[in-house]
Protein backbone atom coordinates (compact mmCIF):
# COMPACT_ATOMS: atom_id res chain seq x y z
CA UNK A 1 0.00 0.00 0.00
CA UNK A 2 1.11 3.56 -1.25
CA UNK A 3 2.69 5.94 2.03
CA UNK A 4 0.12 8.21 3.19
CA UNK A 5 2.01 11.71 3.34
CA UNK A 6 0.70 15.04 3.57
CA UNK A 7 2.96 16.71 1.41
CA UNK A 8 1.48 19.15 -1.96
CA UNK A 9 5.20 18.22 -3.50
CA UNK A 10 4.14 14.72 -3.58
CA UNK A 11 0.30 14.97 -5.35
CA UNK A 12 0.32 13.25 -8.81
CA UNK A 13 -0.05 15.07 -11.94
CA UNK A 14 -3.92 13.76 -12.46
CA UNK A 15 -6.61 14.56 -14.98
CA UNK A 16 -10.31 14.80 -13.64
CA UNK A 17 -12.98 12.85 -15.36
CA UNK A 18 -15.37 15.43 -16.99
CA UNK A 19 -18.51 15.76 -15.99
CA UNK A 20 -19.58 17.13 -18.81
CA UNK A 21 -19.02 14.68 -21.73
CA UNK A 22 -20.64 11.20 -21.51
CA UNK A 23 -19.01 8.26 -21.32
CA UNK A 24 -18.92 7.99 -25.14
CA UNK A 25 -16.62 11.25 -24.94
CA UNK A 26 -19.35 13.15 -26.55
CA UNK A 27 -20.12 16.94 -25.33
CA UNK A 28 -22.82 17.34 -22.39
CA UNK A 29 -25.45 20.19 -24.23
CA UNK A 30 -27.94 21.71 -21.63
CA UNK A 31 -29.70 20.82 -18.67
CA UNK A 32 -31.41 17.79 -20.95
CA UNK A 33 -27.97 16.42 -21.67
CA UNK A 34 -27.33 17.00 -18.10
CA UNK A 35 -30.37 14.82 -16.74
CA UNK A 36 -28.76 12.16 -19.44
CA UNK A 37 -25.24 12.28 -17.97
CA UNK A 38 -26.47 12.75 -14.26
CA UNK A 39 -28.20 9.20 -14.52
CA UNK A 40 -24.84 7.99 -16.04
CA UNK A 41 -22.66 9.45 -13.79
CA UNK A 42 -24.84 7.94 -10.75
CA UNK A 43 -24.54 4.29 -12.08
CA UNK A 44 -21.04 4.74 -12.26
CA UNK A 45 -20.91 5.54 -8.37
CA UNK A 46 -23.28 3.07 -7.54
CA UNK A 47 -21.37 0.64 -9.73
CA UNK A 48 -17.66 1.47 -8.84
CA UNK A 49 -17.79 3.71 -5.24
CA UNK A 50 -20.67 2.62 -3.29
CA UNK A 51 -22.63 -0.02 -4.12
CA UNK A 52 -26.11 0.15 -5.17
CA UNK A 53 -29.08 0.31 -3.34
CA UNK A 54 -31.87 -2.80 -3.92
CA UNK A 55 -35.30 -1.53 -4.86
CA UNK A 56 -36.00 -4.08 -1.92
CA UNK A 57 -35.34 -1.29 0.54
CA UNK A 58 -37.33 1.29 -0.62
CA UNK A 59 -40.84 -0.09 0.98
CA UNK A 60 -42.79 -1.00 2.97
CA UNK A 61 -41.81 1.64 5.25
CA UNK A 62 -44.31 2.82 8.11
CA UNK A 63 -43.85 5.11 10.89
CA UNK A 64 -45.49 5.87 14.31
CA UNK A 65 -45.09 8.52 16.86
CA UNK A 66 -43.91 6.79 19.60
CA UNK A 67 -43.07 9.81 21.91
CA UNK A 68 -44.36 13.55 21.98
CA UNK A 69 -43.57 16.54 24.57
CA UNK A 70 -42.44 19.69 25.03
CA UNK A 71 -38.49 20.44 24.96
CA UNK A 72 -36.27 21.54 25.31
CA UNK A 73 -36.83 25.02 27.95
CA UNK A 74 -39.79 25.61 26.44
CA UNK A 75 -39.02 26.54 23.07
CA UNK A 76 -39.61 23.52 21.53
CA UNK A 77 -41.84 20.38 20.50
CA UNK A 78 -39.69 16.92 20.61
CA UNK A 79 -41.16 14.07 18.63
CA UNK A 80 -39.53 10.82 18.39
CA UNK A 81 -40.81 8.67 15.42
CA UNK A 82 -40.23 5.14 15.04
CA UNK A 83 -39.74 4.12 11.08
CA UNK A 84 -40.19 0.57 10.30
CA UNK A 85 -38.67 -1.52 7.66
CA UNK A 86 -40.05 -4.92 7.00
CA UNK A 87 -37.73 -6.81 4.56
CA UNK A 88 -37.91 -10.89 4.07
CA UNK A 89 -35.13 -10.81 6.30
CA UNK A 90 -37.27 -9.73 9.02
CA UNK A 91 -38.31 -6.23 11.03
CA UNK A 92 -35.61 -3.27 11.43
CA UNK A 93 -36.21 0.05 13.05
CA UNK A 94 -34.88 3.20 13.58
CA UNK A 95 -35.92 6.06 15.54
CA UNK A 96 -36.18 9.62 14.36
CA UNK A 97 -36.19 12.61 16.88
CA UNK A 98 -37.11 15.57 15.69
CA UNK A 99 -37.22 19.20 17.27
CA UNK A 100 -39.20 21.84 16.16
CA UNK A 101 -39.55 25.28 17.20
CA UNK A 102 -42.83 26.13 19.46
CA UNK A 103 -44.10 28.36 16.52
CA UNK A 104 -44.12 25.79 14.45
CA UNK A 105 -47.34 24.00 12.71
CA UNK A 106 -49.16 23.19 9.38
CA UNK A 107 -49.83 27.00 9.12
CA UNK A 108 -46.11 27.54 10.29
CA UNK A 109 -44.19 24.39 8.24
CA UNK A 110 -40.01 25.13 9.19
CA UNK A 111 -37.20 23.71 7.18
CA UNK A 112 -35.11 21.17 9.11
CA UNK A 113 -31.83 19.72 9.02
CA UNK A 114 -31.31 15.98 8.69
CA UNK A 115 -28.52 14.28 9.98
CA UNK A 116 -27.41 11.20 11.41
CA UNK A 117 -25.77 11.12 14.66
CA UNK A 118 -22.65 8.50 15.63
CA UNK A 119 -23.69 7.38 19.06
CA UNK A 120 -27.38 7.16 19.56
CA UNK A 121 -29.91 10.00 19.60
CA UNK A 122 -29.70 10.48 23.30
CA UNK A 123 -26.37 11.89 23.14
CA UNK A 124 -27.58 14.51 20.95
CA UNK A 125 -28.90 16.29 23.87
CA UNK A 126 -29.06 15.48 27.78
CA UNK A 127 -33.42 15.96 27.11
CA UNK A 128 -34.01 12.80 29.53
CA UNK A 129 -37.16 11.77 27.24
CA UNK A 130 -35.22 10.71 24.47
CA UNK A 131 -35.11 7.11 23.76
CA UNK A 132 -31.81 5.06 24.08
CA UNK A 133 -31.10 3.10 20.94
CA UNK A 134 -31.27 -0.84 21.79
CA UNK A 135 -29.18 -1.28 18.49
CA UNK A 136 -25.29 -2.05 19.06
CA UNK A 137 -22.76 1.03 19.93
CA UNK A 138 -19.66 1.31 20.13
CA UNK A 139 -16.97 4.09 21.08
CA UNK A 140 -16.59 5.52 24.40
CA UNK A 141 -19.06 4.24 27.28
CA UNK A 142 -20.27 1.67 24.92
CA UNK A 143 -18.95 -1.41 27.22
CA UNK A 144 -18.36 -5.02 26.03
CA UNK A 145 -21.70 -5.56 25.88
CA UNK A 146 -21.82 -2.39 23.12
CA UNK A 147 -25.06 -1.18 24.64
CA UNK A 148 -26.43 2.33 25.15
CA UNK A 149 -26.28 4.00 28.86
CA UNK A 150 -27.50 7.00 30.60
CA UNK A 151 -24.60 7.92 31.31
CA UNK A 152 -24.08 8.84 26.84
CA UNK A 153 -27.13 11.33 27.43
CA UNK A 154 -26.32 14.27 25.71
CA UNK A 155 -22.33 13.38 24.91
CA UNK A 156 -22.23 15.03 21.38
CA UNK A 157 -24.03 17.69 22.79
CA UNK A 158 -21.03 19.74 21.21
CA UNK A 159 -21.75 18.54 18.11
CA UNK A 160 -25.59 19.73 17.90
CA UNK A 161 -26.09 22.84 18.74
CA UNK A 162 -30.41 22.27 18.93
CA UNK A 163 -31.20 25.50 20.96
CA UNK A 164 -29.53 27.70 18.69
CA UNK A 165 -31.26 25.95 15.56
CA UNK A 166 -34.68 26.29 17.32
CA UNK A 167 -33.73 29.84 18.00
CA UNK A 168 -32.98 30.64 14.03
CA UNK A 169 -36.14 29.09 13.37
CA UNK A 170 -35.19 25.99 12.13
CA UNK A 171 -36.30 22.09 13.08
CA UNK A 172 -33.09 19.31 13.77
CA UNK A 173 -34.43 15.90 13.20
CA UNK A 174 -31.37 12.85 13.89
CA UNK A 175 -31.06 9.30 13.96
CA UNK A 176 -28.40 6.75 14.84
CA UNK A 177 -26.39 5.24 12.42
CA UNK A 178 -25.92 2.28 14.24
CA UNK A 179 -30.19 1.72 13.85
CA UNK A 180 -29.30 1.42 10.20
CA UNK A 181 -25.94 -0.53 10.11
CA UNK A 182 -23.49 -1.05 13.12
CA UNK A 183 -20.14 0.22 12.11
CA UNK A 184 -17.96 -2.59 12.16
CA UNK A 185 -17.17 -4.97 10.26
CA UNK A 186 -19.81 -7.58 10.62
CA UNK A 187 -22.46 -4.52 11.07
CA UNK A 188 -24.68 -5.78 8.01
CA UNK A 189 -25.97 -8.70 9.52
CA UNK A 190 -27.87 -6.70 12.28
CA UNK A 191 -29.01 -3.58 9.66
CA UNK A 192 -30.47 -2.99 6.75
CA UNK A 193 -28.10 -4.43 4.13
CA UNK A 194 -28.40 -8.25 6.20
CA UNK A 195 -32.15 -7.69 5.98
CA UNK A 196 -32.72 -7.35 2.23
CA UNK A 197 -30.43 -9.64 1.40
CA UNK A 198 -29.91 -12.32 4.05
CA UNK A 199 -28.07 -14.88 2.53
CA UNK A 200 -26.02 -12.90 -0.83
CA UNK A 201 -22.54 -13.97 -0.05
CA UNK A 202 -19.94 -13.81 -1.92
CA UNK A 203 -21.20 -10.21 -2.20
CA UNK A 204 -20.98 -9.18 -5.61
CA UNK A 205 -18.90 -6.44 -7.20
CA UNK A 206 -21.56 -3.43 -6.62
CA UNK A 207 -23.39 -4.38 -3.51
CA UNK A 208 -23.94 -1.69 -1.46
CA UNK A 209 -21.46 -0.65 1.67
CA UNK A 210 -22.60 0.59 4.86
CA UNK A 211 -22.17 4.32 3.60
CA UNK A 212 -24.83 2.95 1.07
CA UNK A 213 -27.20 1.80 3.96
CA UNK A 214 -26.60 4.97 6.26
CA UNK A 215 -27.39 7.09 2.84
CA UNK A 216 -30.42 4.64 3.01
CA UNK A 217 -31.33 6.13 6.14
CA UNK A 218 -31.55 9.40 5.52
CA UNK A 219 -33.73 9.06 2.54
CA UNK A 220 -36.01 7.63 5.29
CA UNK A 221 -35.59 10.10 7.20
CA UNK A 222 -37.17 12.03 4.34
CA UNK A 223 -39.72 9.38 3.97
CA UNK A 224 -40.96 10.20 7.47
CA UNK A 225 -40.31 14.25 7.83
CA UNK A 226 -43.17 14.24 4.59
CA UNK A 227 -45.87 13.26 6.79
CA UNK A 228 -45.01 15.76 9.90
CA UNK A 229 -47.45 18.83 9.53
CA UNK A 230 -44.53 20.93 11.40
CA UNK A 231 -42.22 20.19 8.58
CA UNK A 232 -41.87 21.82 5.51
CA UNK A 233 -40.51 18.82 3.26
CA UNK A 234 -39.52 21.14 0.34
CA UNK A 235 -36.72 22.57 2.67
CA UNK A 236 -35.09 19.35 3.84
CA UNK A 237 -31.39 20.04 4.64
CA UNK A 238 -29.29 16.45 4.83
CA UNK A 239 -25.98 16.90 6.61
CA UNK A 240 -23.48 14.99 8.15
CA UNK A 241 -20.09 14.96 9.35
CA UNK A 242 -16.93 12.74 8.67
CA UNK A 243 -18.00 9.46 7.78
CA UNK A 244 -22.03 10.19 8.04
CA UNK A 245 -20.73 13.12 5.53
CA UNK A 246 -19.80 10.88 2.56
CA UNK A 247 -23.35 9.03 3.85
CA UNK A 248 -24.89 12.65 3.56
CA UNK A 249 -23.59 13.43 0.05
CA UNK A 250 -24.15 9.97 -1.43
CA UNK A 251 -28.15 10.50 0.14
CA UNK A 252 -28.39 13.66 -1.88
CA UNK A 253 -27.02 12.51 -4.72
CA UNK A 254 -29.40 9.90 -5.06
CA UNK A 255 -32.53 11.81 -3.46
CA UNK A 256 -33.33 14.93 -5.39
CA UNK A 257 -35.79 15.34 -2.24
CA UNK A 258 -33.13 16.95 -0.12
CA UNK A 259 -33.37 20.58 -1.15
CA UNK A 260 -29.59 21.24 -0.27
CA UNK A 261 -26.73 19.35 1.16
CA UNK A 262 -23.84 19.63 3.45
CA UNK A 263 -20.89 17.69 4.22
CA UNK A 264 -18.19 18.69 7.30
CA UNK A 265 -14.50 16.94 7.14
CA UNK A 266 -15.80 14.48 5.05
CA UNK A 267 -12.48 13.85 3.47
CA UNK A 268 -11.83 10.40 1.11
CA UNK A 269 -14.48 9.08 -0.20
CA UNK A 270 -16.58 12.02 0.53
CA UNK A 271 -15.92 15.53 -0.91
CA UNK A 272 -12.56 14.84 -1.48
CA UNK A 273 -10.82 14.30 -4.62
CA UNK A 274 -9.13 10.47 -4.69
CA UNK A 275 -6.90 11.57 -7.60
CA UNK A 276 -5.08 13.94 -5.30
CA UNK A 277 -4.08 10.87 -3.09
CA UNK A 278 -3.10 13.23 -0.17
CA UNK A 279 -3.51 11.98 3.44
CA UNK A 280 -6.19 9.29 3.38
CA UNK A 281 -6.61 6.93 0.67
CA UNK A 282 -8.51 4.62 -1.27
CA UNK A 283 -6.61 1.53 -0.18
CA UNK A 284 -6.33 2.81 2.97
CA UNK A 285 -9.69 3.55 3.49
CA UNK A 286 -10.86 0.14 2.49
CA UNK A 287 -8.25 -1.54 4.58
CA UNK A 288 -9.30 0.58 7.66
CA UNK A 289 -13.15 0.33 6.75
CA UNK A 290 -13.75 -2.78 4.39
CA UNK A 291 -17.33 -2.38 4.98
CA UNK A 292 -17.90 0.98 3.56
CA UNK A 293 -18.10 0.52 0.09
CA UNK A 294 -18.79 -1.74 -2.41
CA UNK A 295 -16.23 -4.75 -3.42
CA UNK A 296 -15.44 -2.93 -6.74
CA UNK A 297 -14.14 0.34 -5.19
CA UNK A 298 -10.83 -2.08 -3.78
CA UNK A 299 -10.04 -2.37 -8.18
CA UNK A 300 -8.74 1.65 -7.33
CA UNK A 301 -6.45 1.02 -4.15
CA UNK A 302 -3.58 2.50 -5.09
CA UNK A 303 -4.97 3.32 -8.65
CA UNK A 304 -7.02 6.05 -7.91
CA UNK A 305 -6.46 7.52 -11.97
CA UNK A 306 -8.75 4.34 -13.15
CA UNK A 307 -11.42 5.40 -11.00
CA UNK A 308 -14.21 6.08 -13.82
CA UNK A 309 -15.52 9.02 -11.10
CA UNK A 310 -14.11 11.41 -9.07
CA UNK A 311 -16.01 13.29 -5.95
CA UNK A 312 -16.45 16.56 -7.96
CA UNK A 313 -18.73 14.20 -9.73
CA UNK A 314 -20.78 13.24 -6.62
CA UNK A 315 -20.63 17.26 -5.66
CA UNK A 316 -21.78 17.83 -9.09
CA UNK A 317 -24.89 15.43 -8.64
CA UNK A 318 -26.78 17.18 -6.37
CA UNK A 319 -26.63 20.51 -9.03
CA UNK A 320 -28.54 22.65 -9.16
CA UNK A 321 -29.89 22.34 -5.52
CA UNK A 322 -27.06 24.17 -3.09
CA UNK A 323 -24.23 21.81 -1.51
CA UNK A 324 -22.19 22.79 0.85
CA UNK A 325 -18.45 21.64 1.77
CA UNK A 326 -16.96 22.42 4.89
CA UNK A 327 -13.58 21.94 5.91
CA UNK A 328 -11.00 21.92 8.63
CA UNK A 329 -7.13 23.66 8.37
CA UNK A 330 -5.74 21.05 10.98
CA UNK A 331 -7.68 18.37 9.44
CA UNK A 332 -5.33 16.83 6.91
CA UNK A 333 -6.43 13.05 6.71
CA UNK A 334 -9.41 14.69 5.37
CA UNK A 335 -7.48 17.04 2.36
CA UNK A 336 -9.20 20.36 2.93
CA UNK A 337 -7.47 20.97 -0.41
CA UNK A 338 -8.59 18.37 -2.29
CA UNK A 339 -12.43 18.99 -0.83
CA UNK A 340 -12.21 22.84 -2.00
CA UNK A 341 -10.54 21.87 -5.48
CA UNK A 342 -13.76 18.92 -5.72
CA UNK A 343 -16.31 21.89 -5.10
CA UNK A 344 -14.28 23.74 -7.91
CA UNK A 345 -14.80 20.88 -10.04
CA UNK A 346 -18.82 20.58 -9.70
CA UNK A 347 -18.62 24.33 -10.58
CA UNK A 348 -19.17 23.99 -14.48
CA UNK A 349 -22.10 21.22 -13.80
CA UNK A 350 -23.41 24.03 -11.25
CA UNK A 351 -23.52 27.17 -14.31
CA UNK A 352 -24.31 25.10 -16.98
CA UNK A 353 -27.72 24.43 -15.01
CA UNK A 354 -28.10 28.18 -14.48
CA UNK A 355 -26.47 29.15 -11.20
CA UNK A 356 -23.43 31.00 -9.97
CA UNK A 357 -22.00 27.68 -9.28
CA UNK A 358 -18.80 28.24 -6.69
CA UNK A 359 -18.02 31.89 -6.02
CA UNK A 360 -14.26 31.32 -5.61
CA UNK A 361 -11.46 30.05 -7.95
CA UNK A 362 -8.72 30.01 -5.53
CA UNK A 363 -8.78 28.22 -2.00
CA UNK A 364 -10.09 30.83 0.24
CA UNK A 365 -8.35 31.76 3.18
CA UNK A 366 -9.26 30.42 6.63
CA UNK A 367 -12.92 31.39 8.13
CA UNK A 368 -13.69 33.00 5.05
CA UNK A 369 -17.44 31.37 3.94
CA UNK A 370 -18.14 31.14 0.06
CA UNK A 371 -22.27 31.62 0.01
CA UNK A 372 -23.04 31.02 -3.57
CA UNK A 373 -24.71 27.69 -4.71
CA UNK A 374 -21.96 25.59 -3.87
CA UNK A 375 -20.83 26.41 -0.36
CA UNK A 376 -17.61 26.25 1.14
CA UNK A 377 -15.18 27.04 4.53
CA UNK A 378 -12.54 26.30 5.88
CA UNK A 379 -12.13 26.66 9.54
CA UNK A 380 -9.55 27.00 12.10
CA UNK A 381 -9.46 23.30 14.11
CA UNK A 382 -9.01 19.66 13.59
CA UNK A 383 -11.89 17.12 12.42
CA UNK A 384 -15.05 17.03 13.98
CA UNK A 385 -18.29 19.71 13.60
CA UNK A 386 -18.51 22.81 15.72
CA UNK A 387 -20.65 26.17 15.81
CA UNK A 388 -18.97 27.70 13.78
CA UNK A 389 -19.50 25.54 10.82
CA UNK A 390 -23.22 24.98 12.26
CA UNK A 391 -24.02 29.28 11.96
CA UNK A 392 -22.54 28.82 8.43
CA UNK A 393 -24.77 26.14 7.28
CA UNK A 394 -27.88 28.36 8.76
CA UNK A 395 -26.53 31.51 7.14
CA UNK A 396 -26.70 28.99 3.99
CA UNK A 397 -29.79 27.84 5.03
CA UNK A 398 -31.26 31.33 5.25
CA UNK A 399 -29.91 32.17 1.92
CA UNK A 400 -30.65 29.32 0.14
CA UNK A 401 -34.09 27.41 1.67
CA UNK A 402 -34.95 31.49 2.64
CA UNK A 403 -35.07 32.53 5.83
CA UNK A 404 -37.43 31.03 8.65
CA UNK A 405 -40.15 33.09 10.04
CA UNK A 406 -39.27 33.61 13.57
CA UNK A 407 -35.53 33.44 13.04
CA UNK A 408 -33.58 36.48 13.50
C1 LIG B 1 -11.58 8.10 9.99
C2 LIG B 1 -11.70 7.76 8.56
C3 LIG B 1 -12.22 8.93 7.81
C4 LIG B 1 -13.40 9.59 8.50
C5 LIG B 1 -13.33 9.52 10.00
C6 LIG B 1 -14.62 9.73 10.77
O1 LIG B 1 -10.98 7.14 10.74
O2 LIG B 1 -10.45 7.39 8.08
O3 LIG B 1 -12.52 8.56 6.48
O4 LIG B 1 -14.60 9.11 8.03
O5 LIG B 1 -12.86 8.32 10.45
O6 LIG B 1 -15.69 9.25 10.40
O7 LIG B 1 -14.52 10.35 11.83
Amino acid sequence: MREIHYDEARVPRYTLPDALRFADGSPVDGAAGWRRRRAEILDLFASHVYGRTPAAASSPVSWETVEEGGAPDGVARRRQVRITFAGAGGVLGLDLLLYVPAGAGPSHPVPVFLGLNFGGNHTVDADPAIRLPTSWVGGPGAGEAHRATEEGRGRAAGAWPVRALLARGYGLATMYCGDAEPDHAEGFAAGIRGLVAPDSAPAPADAWGALGAWAWALSRGVDALQEQPEVDATRIAGMGVSRLGKAALWAGAQDERFALVISACSGCGGAALSRREFGETVARINAAFPHWFCPAFRRYNDREADLPVDQHMLLALVAPRPVYVASAEEDRWADPRGEFLAALGADPVYRLLGTDGLGAAEMPPVERPVRTTIGHHIRRGGHGITAYDWDRFMDFGDRHLGQPAGGR
